[in-house]
């Protein structure tokens, strides 16, 4: 490949006369933007505990209240975009949120999509489109783009999830923000009921109108029913791993990110192909290695981590008697969009 001419090999008076027109030569910086074979990647193989950063989290509980936080979250950042970016990747936030018994934390709806991936605690729920979505271990809740949402706790001990939202990309495009309202009237519609059952769905005899995905809460025992039924018919098959959808399309559950459950057999260790998107693996039950990059995280149950894209990272889970089971968000709806998906 041909070395460029650097800036420096212009003279002064050509790039004042250049920046004055507010023009830029493209050659210095060509390499920059377009490295050959593989992206530059600021997204570095990341861990986090979530022993370590509990009592943190329960610190913000009695330091700051909800009034003065509107959802109070500690954000797992990536220190290769800069911490104070608050992305864990190119296109996804991730943030660890506490609800303490009795609290609530406001309506609003904005522009980033959400899910909720629930790590502690039982009691809570979270309304959406006016559907209220009781919040247990493992369980997946969305709040797409749009919708009002808010949270609230019956229960008497903390309750944390994992919030993973398409902020860096939708705040990237300049097309972020939120409006605030008022508690919502609760409907009695379940989607996870209607639309998730039977192989069986409601049939537009007269058109819906509403084009938004009817199942906003995946519960966790089903999902994880549906991954030990899968792993028990093919004994051979080497991912047991499930997507969640939108059952009206049969397309992936959000417009931007993905979500996935993924079982790992007794001592299984499964190597993932190199994919353009990243990836973001949280434990929900069982011990897991994750190896990325040059990295080995150790994952004990609710910890976290993610991958660049373009790597590959093997999963090992290190019980020898009883499955792991890991949810996954990555960035394949967006990169399939834009039409940059690749597997290497
Ligand atoms: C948000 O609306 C929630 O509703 C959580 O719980 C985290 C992070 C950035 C922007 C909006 C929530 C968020 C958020």
């Amino acid at each position: 490949m041909n070395e460029l001419g650097r800036l420096e090999d212009l003279p002064q008076d050509y790039r004042d006369d250049l920046t004055k027109l507010n023009l830029v030569p493209l050659w210095p910086s060509l390499r920059a933007v377009l490295p050959p074979k593989v992206p530059t990647r600021k997204t570095q193989p990341t861990f986090w505990s979530y022993e370590a950063l509990r009592p943190l989290l329960l610190k913000a509980g009695e330091l700051t209240p909800m009034e003065k936080a509107e959802r109070r979250v500690l954000v797992l950042a990536n220190p290769g975009h800069g911490l104070e970016k608050m992305q864990a990747s190119a296109a996804m936030y991730l943030g660890m949120q506490l609800l303490l018994p009795g609290e609530w934390a406001p309506s609003h709806r904005h522009t980033p999509n959400a899910v909720r991936m629930i790590v502690e605690g039982e009691g809570a729920w979270t309304t959406v489109d006016g559907e209220k979505c009781p919040m247990s271990r493992g369980d997946l809740i969305l709040t797409p783009t749009g919708l009002w949402h808010e949270h609230g706790h019956d229960g008497d001990k903390p309750v944390v999830w994992l919030d993973v939202l398409d902020l860096p990309m939708v705040y990237f495009m300049e097309a972020s923000y939120v409006i605030e309202g008022q508690r919502q009237a609760v409907k009695q519609s379940r989607g996870d009921r209607a639309w998730t059952r039977a192989g069986v769905v409601p049939s537009p005899v007269f058109a819906r109108s509403d084009k938004r995905n009817p199942v906003l809460r995946y519960p966790w025992a089903d999902t994880r029913a549906a991954l030990q039924s899968l792993a028990a018919d093919q004994p051979d098959l080497e991912a047991v791993q499930v997507t969640y959808i939108n059952p009206e399309t049969g397309g992936d559950a959000q417009n931007i990110l993905g979500f996935y459950a993924l079982m790992l057999r007794p001592g299984q260790s499964l190597t993932l192909p190199a994919r353009s998107p990243a990836q973001v693996f949280h434990l929900i039950e069982g011990s897991v290695e994750a190896k990325i990059v040059d990295s080995r995280f150790t994952l004990a149950e609710a910890d976290t981590c993610c991958a660049p894209g373009y790597e590959k990272v093997t999963l090992t889970n290190r019980l020898a008697d009883q499955p792991a089971f890991v949810f996954i968000a990555d960035e394949s709806p967006l990169h399939r969009k834009l039409g940059v998906y690749e597997v290497r």
